[in-house]
């Protein structure tokens, strides 16, 4: 039995807005105070983890002068040098400020898509500076509340305009950065493009430079669109895109909840950390979520702690299901007809064209096989539960 503490070679991070979150919501005034940047980095450090990520205004306010920028800047970089807290993403606020209210990238007014170009390049600078490898977008304000508002095809142009300049930009700076588009659904306009971790995969291929560009999913935004969350970043990972991912946790059919990881959905948590931890992902751990409302700075600190552990549990119990006997006896049964018609893995052949038109198939016998799932899925609760 392990001791779930996290460990820099865990790679757990939180954004600053995670642990400065003060509480407000839609219907209520802030209930915990603000956090200097640099306290959160200590409160970071104090928890064991591995990094924090940046987003430009939590750190620089939006109207700050340029001296007023470096001078925080260089006190920032001071205290994770101090800490040895490390800042592998950065990303922009292009969403908080009303400028954006009808969208940043996609918006009808060049001038507010030239502006959110600008106060991109401005963090990427930044961004680098700090450490960060990973570029995210998350396009919160790119949405609409009536499409008599804009072509949803030229929104997409939009979006694709500005992110090929990224890019380029990058590329002319010899920057080491690589950028993760992060979907979700809607909230905090009524529908928002792009709008799921399968959408950025198609609009990733259209880009100019498409290798640069990855994703980074969220657990809440595929859950608000009532998707399996697993199965976003399989897809993701197997095409090589899953540059970064954003762990947290929400019920189906509500507002974007951004909970403690492992609070709400235990078992697509289970089969998340096992994908994650079966396939070797050595990316960040980001929890982009916060506490509930009702905590205090303590509360925030074991919200914190909890989502590493969490995290650290449900590895231990994808290492037990992995060595479970009877679940792998399972497993090999399961795919035992998974040999055979070699002539099919090379791709199309005229002989393997011939001896499938060939091949005769009882596909009665086929059809009355049990699978035993049942089973499989019971065992896979008991562990999960602890009872195995
Ligand atoms: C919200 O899910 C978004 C913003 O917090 C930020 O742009 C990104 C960071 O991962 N997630
Ligand atoms: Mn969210
Ligand atoms: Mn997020």
């Amino acid at each position: 039995m392990t001791d779930f503490q996290p460990l820099p070679e865990h790679r757990f991070t939180f954004g600053l807005w995670t642990i400065g979150n003060v509480g407000r919501d839609p219907f209520g005034l802030p209930t915990r105070d603000p956090i200097d940047p640099v306290d959160i980095v200590h409160v970071l450090a104090e928890v064991g983890a591995y990094g924090v990520n940046y987003h430009d205004n939590d750190l620089v306010p939006i109207d700050a002068t340029l001296a007023e920028e470096r001078a925080i800047v260089e006190r920032f970089r001071k205290a994770l040098a101090e800490t040895g807290v490390k800042m592998p993403m950065a990303t922009t606020n292009t969403f908080s400020d009303p400028i954006f209210k009808d969208g940043a990238f996609t918006s009808n007014d060049a001038r507010v898509r030239a502006y959110a170009m600008q106060k991109v390049i401005r963090t990427m600078d930044i961004a680098v500076e700090l450490g960060a490898e990973t570029f995210v977008f998350w396009g919160g304000r790119e949405g609409t509340e009536t499409d008599a508002s804009k072509s949803a095809a030229d929104a997409v142009k939009r979006m694709r305009d500005a992110i090929n300049f990224f890019c380029e930009y990058a590329l002319s700076q010899k920057y080491n950065l690589r950028f993760a588009m992060e979907a979700k659904p809607n909230e905090p306009r009524s529908d928002l493009y792009l709008p799921t971790t399968g959408a950025m995969l198609g609009f990733i291929a259209t880009l100019d430079h498409p290798e640069m560009v990855g994703v980074n999913p969220e657990v809440a935004h595929e859950h608000m669109a009532g998707l399996n969350f697993m199965h976003a970043i399989a897809q993701a990972w197997e095409a090589g895109k899953l540059f970064h991912i954003d762990l947290n946790d929400q019920l189906f059919g509500r507002y974007d909840q951004d909970f403690r990881f492992g609070s709400a959905m235990i078992k697509q948590n289970f089969f998340l950390v096992k994908f994650l931890e079966d396939v070797g992902y050595a990316g960040c751990k980001h929890f982009d979520a916060h506490a509930y409302r009702t905590e205090d700075l303590d509360g925030v600190k074991d919200f914190a702690r909890g989502c590493m552990r969490s995290y650290l549990i449900l590895k231990d119990k994808a290492a037990r299901f992995n060595a479970d006997a009877e679940i792998q006896g399972l497993l090999r049964e399961i795919n035992a007809f998974d040999g055979g018609f070699d002539y099919l893995k090379g791709g199309f052949s005229q002989d393997a064209l011939e001896k499938l038109r060939a091949h005769e198939f009882d596909r009665a016998a086929i059809a009355r096989r049990g699978l035993k799932y049942e089973r499989l899925d019971q065992l896979t609760f008991e562990i999960i539960t602890g009872v195995r």
